[in-house]
């Protein structure tokens, strides 16, 4: 089966989403995700002027080699811009053999090992009256697992807390908007809330927290250690993985799980947390991970040392990544949870799916492919917006991880 062409799609439906679309000779066509959030029309020009013009007569079967072509075969290789167009066309080459085989395509990629997938959502608040209002919802929505963020007082704005009512989305401006940190006042009011959700709510459902790349490793351990009490699922990005070694120090102060990845892109992000063990769940996903193709060899590397996986799955994922994720999540042994902060009606009425929530889990569906489609007609009703996320100051004006 050949390809014949290929497009990128850039539409808003919401947000801003890159969608690459493959054709063949066979009439079956491909579609993967290449949004790379305040960054979209650089892939997607990638795509078009580097990847699509090498794509064209080759065999769309060869999705391992098509893979090293443009990774191993590329001498620049794996940024998130490149990774995230390599995983676009991974992701659409995966969709057409599992249409071609006419399965779903967790059946290529060796099965079921579960009946469904297990997500943790986001509950959040500016006061703890306000998250534990939040959690009550998200309990009767059937969640057991739920991340809880909190506002800080003395902070005018904190990171995944939202307006009352109004769905979280991390890109919230033109250009970036500049936010105020203070360490001295998250970790001295952090601890409070979980206490109050587990007095509420007891010890059974299961408590997740983003301190989203914020502390030193120092100050993470020390956070770790206040919050064993609450024996949290899992603390993500407590520090930046950039120097994967400084998670050495978190884990010789604590036993609280800590997740890592979703900035991350490549296999050598996150190798030595990995093979070190300094870490419990990797969040690398398939669209910024290099596609289905590359995710495996992570999971794969993970499973030597029982890590799980814990896939990034926030909004500026589209369905099409979602789709893909729950595949894999589906297949593999070592899937521990997939993140899921819902699309809006706009976005889902774009981005068709196979997939279902049920009561704090999806099931993957059973159409054959990654069960996504895009409505392009009604994509082309929601031009791009530019959209960048928050930046991060302390208070004297220093530049600070956001
Ligand atoms: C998460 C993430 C997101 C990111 C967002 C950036 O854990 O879901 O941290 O909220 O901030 O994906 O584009
Ligand atoms: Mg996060």
């Amino acid at each position: 089966m050949k390809i014949t062409s290929a497009k990128v799609i850039v539409c808003s439906p919401g947000r801003n989403f890159v969608t690459l679309k493959i054709e063949t000779d066979e009439g079956i066509y491909g579609l993967g995700d290449a949004t790379v959030n305040g960054r979209e029309l650089v892939v997607a020009q990638y795509l078009e002027e580097h990847v699509i013009p090498s794509l064209i007569g080759r065999d769309a079967g060869q999705i391992e080699d098509i893979w090293q072509f443009f990774y191993r075969g590329y001498y620049w290789k794996k940024g998130v811009i490149d990774m995230a167009a390599l995983a676009a066309v991974d992701m659409a080459l995966w969709d057409i053999k599992a249409k071609a085989a006419g399965m779903p395509l967790y059946q290529l990629l060796g099965g079921k090992s579960r009946e469904y997938i297990n997500v943790y959502t986001h509950v959040n608040g500016e006061t703890i009256a306000d998250v534990l209002a939040d959690f009550e919802v998200a309990l009767n929505k059937g969640y057991k697992f739920i991340r809880v963020q909190c506002g800080v007082p003395g902070l005018a704005k904190t990171y995944g807390v939202t307006k009352k009512g109004v769905a979280y989305e991390p890109a919230n401006a033109n250009l970036p908007e500049e936010q105020v940190w203070n360490t001295t006042k998250y970790l001295n009011s952090v601890e409070a809330v979980f206490k109050a959700v587990r007095e509420k709510f007891g010890d059974e459902v299961e408590l997740l927290t983003d301190v989203h790349h914020r502390l030193t490793p120092i100050e993470a351990a020390s956070l770790g250690k206040m919050l064993e009490p609450y024996r949290l699922f899992w603390m993500e990005d407590p520090t930046p993985s950039d120097n994967q070694e400084s998670f050495k120090l978190i884990r010789q102060h604590t036993t609280t799980k800590i997740a890592v990845g979703e900035v991350t892109s490549s296999i050598y992000d996150i190798k030595d947390l990995i093979t070190n063990q300094l870490v419990d769940y990797i969040r690398t996903t398939i669209v910024h991970g290099g596609g289905i193709t590359h995710i495996r060899q992570i999971a794969n590397l993970a499973a030597l040392y029982q890590i799980k996986t814990g896939f990034h799955g926030a909004t500026d994922l589209s369905p099409i990544t979602m789709g893909c994720a729950l595949h894999v999540g589906t297949a593999i042994n070592n899937f521990g949870i997939q993140e899921h902060m819902p699309h809006c009606q706009v976005t889902e009425s774009v981005f068709t799916h196979a997939y279902q929530f049920d009561h704090g889990t999806f099931q993957v569906g059973e159409a054959p492919g990654h069960g996504v489609d895009i409505n392009e007609e009604l994509a082309a009703q929601y031009p791009y917006k530019r959209a960048s996320l928050p930046v991060n100051r302390l208070e004297d004006g220093t530049l600070h991880p956001w």
